[in-house]
């Protein structure tokens, strides 16, 4: 390696330290004023609003529900790679790699303040990480220009005035080792890289340190773990015993929380304190509604079972849950804010911005629509939308189910669009008649024999009638239903099976209660919800 290259590589290197350096600041100023301030959160997020409609779907189908932590991982490859390269740039072209961090600064600071949460000071950490990834810049590369007696000097010459002139600012890389011989040891370059590395180390301490703020200041998470949920004025009856199969494999009729599939745009849950929690109905209504925690707790609270599912669930796939809700009927609170007769919609919004468009008709018929503050006998857990959020049976969670919400406001289709309606995805979200099959597992050898297929089916309002299963190419043949919680909860299937040795593909469909049977045609989650059979093929041994 000749002495360009290494030179060229030590720049680089300065350009990676100063990138972490700056961050590490900039994440651990954000974890003292304001999570949401982050510069990586801020960026991130801003990347996934801007994101074009495919890319959530391929995101999910990639990563599932790590996602975000792909896009973190993502955002700080490309954010390492433009550091080398600025560090490269401030050695050829100074100022040039500076102004690249500062500009990268500036950045993430218009996204943190166009974030919905944005605090006052949502600018400064990253324009913070800009300026100290820039000043250190500036001191590891200066490092390489000083004279060996300035080195062993007193550490304040670095500001001398007489810098300007040293030899390195020519750019000609070449040339601005003091040392003459090629191959010969660089002292600069030598004190580049421990001022690098030093850096780097300091970086990643504030980093750690960005973490433990976190993680000691957890108040969101202590005040719901302190809290006692108030008993239901409406209890939901007992889950029934026949409800639950116990087929190991098989999703149990409760999804416990900390199984609950989890996806939203944020990537900083938003922590939400119930003292100063308000939701505020408005719009087109005859009398504009104001409530706090304190109000909604005093209410009637009902429970009800009902299954959540994603638009973006692929036949077969996880994005789906079922729990014992306890809330309070949205019914209710708009029959106190009275819409006016030409509103067909209410978009409801979270404290982080995120929108969702649901029909006002379903929010007033009779059905369980409810302002959720229960998840399975514990206040909702903060990522499933602490303190509230809403539950609406029968509508795919990205057009009800909003997380955080803060806003009601009654509209109308033709004037309101939702976030993910701006995103290429329908304004309406019906669930749709699905069917899976979870047992046996797929791509997993089995024992040739007797066994069970089982999985559950799903049409949320409407309820399932019976589902029925294919094996190769032979007769459909129905399975058994376990007894139903409702019409608003999947229910799970069996079948007995003479497993013969060889491969096999299993399939299975539901016919509804309203007597549809589940369409075979398939179509993607893209824009309102896949349709089509699941099947999966098995392995049998002797
Ligand atoms: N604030 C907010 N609420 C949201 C979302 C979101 O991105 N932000 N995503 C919705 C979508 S697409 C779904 S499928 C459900 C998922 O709820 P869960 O994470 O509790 O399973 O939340 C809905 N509520
Ligand atoms: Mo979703």
């Amino acid at each position: 390696m000749n002495r360009t290259t290494r030179t060229t590589l030590a720049a680089a290197f300065a350009g990676v330290a100063s990138a972490v350096l700056g961050a590490g600041v900039g994440e651990l100023s954000a974890a003292l004023i304001a999570p949401e301030s982050s510069p990586f959160a801020a960026i991130g997020g801003a990347l996934i609003d801007a994101a074009p409609p495919w890319a959530k779907d391929t995101a999910i189908a990639l990563f599932g529900t790590a996602d975000k932590v792909a896009l973190l991982v993502g955002i700080a490859i490309v954010l390492l790679a433009v550091a080398a390269g600025a560090g490269i740039l401030d050695l050829r072209r100074p100022p040039w790699g500076r102004i690249v961090f500062i500009v990268i600064g500036l950045i993430g600071a218009v996204a943190a303040m166009t974030r919905a949460q944005a605090a006052g000071f949502a600018w400064l950490p990253s324009m913070l990480a800009g300026a100290v990834s820039a000043g250190a810049l500036l001191l590891i590369l200066r490092q390489r220009q000083k004279t060996p007696d300035a080195a062993t000097g007193a550490p304040g010459e670095t500001g001398a005035p007489g810098e300007t002139g040293a030899p390195g600012e020519t750019g000609a890389p070449g040339d601005t080792s003091p040392s003459g011989a090629a191959g010969a040891p660089d002292p600069g370059r030598r004190r580049v890289l421990v001022w690098a590395g030093s850096a780097t180390a300091l970086g990643v301490l504030a980093t750690l340190g960005a973490t433990a703020v976190h993680a000691g200041t957890r108040g969101i998470t202590v005040i719901r773990e302190a809290l006692r949920l108030p008993a239901p004025a409406v209890a939901a009856p007992p889950v029934p015993a026949a409800a639950e199969l116990e087929i190991l494999g098989l999703a149990p009729v409760i999804t416990p929380n900390e199984r609950f599939y989890r996806i939203d745009t944020a990537l900083v849950v938003p922590q939400v304190d119930p003292a100063t929690w308000k939701l505020r109905i408005h719009g087109m209504v005859e009398n504009e509604v104001e409530l706090t925690w304190d109000e909604l707790l005093a209410l009637p609270l009902e429970e009800s079972v009902t299954t959540l599912a994603c638009v973006s669930n692929e036949v077969g796939g996880g994005l789906i849950g079922n729990a014992l809700w306890l809330g309070y009927p949205i019914r209710e609170l708009l029959s106190r804010a009275k819409p006016t007769a030409d509103a067909d919609m209410v978009l409801s919004r979270s404290i982080d911005g995120f929108t969702a468009s649901s029909p006002l008709e379903v929010l007033t018929d009779d059905r369980n629509a409810i302002l959720a503050i229960g998840m399975n006998g514990e206040p909702l857990p903060v990522e499933h939308g602490f303190p509230v959020r809403m539950v609406v049976p029968g509508l795919y969670g990205y057009v009800s189910a909003t997380k955080w919400v803060t806003e009601l406001e009654v509209t109308r289709f033709d004037e309101q669009r939702a976030y993910w309606t701006d995103r290429g995805w329908s304004e309406r979200g019906p669930i749709k008649l699905e069917s899976r099959i979870d047992v046996p597992a797929g791509g997993q050898g089995l024992r040739a024999g007797e066994t069970v297929i089982a999985g559950v089916a799903w049409q949320q309002q409407v309820g399932i009638e019976g589902v029925e299963v294919q094996i190769d190419e032979g007769e459909w043949r129905p399975a058994t239903l376990a007894t139903a919680i409702s019409n608003d909860t999947w229910v799970q299937w069996s079948i007995p099976w003479t497993a013969k040795k060889g491969d096999h593909v299993l399939r299975c469909r539901a016919t509804s209660k309203a007597g549809e049977l589940q369409t075979e045609e398939e179509v993607g989650v893209v824009p309102d919800g896949a349709t089509g059979w699941h099947w999966r093929t098995v392995a049998v041994f002797d």
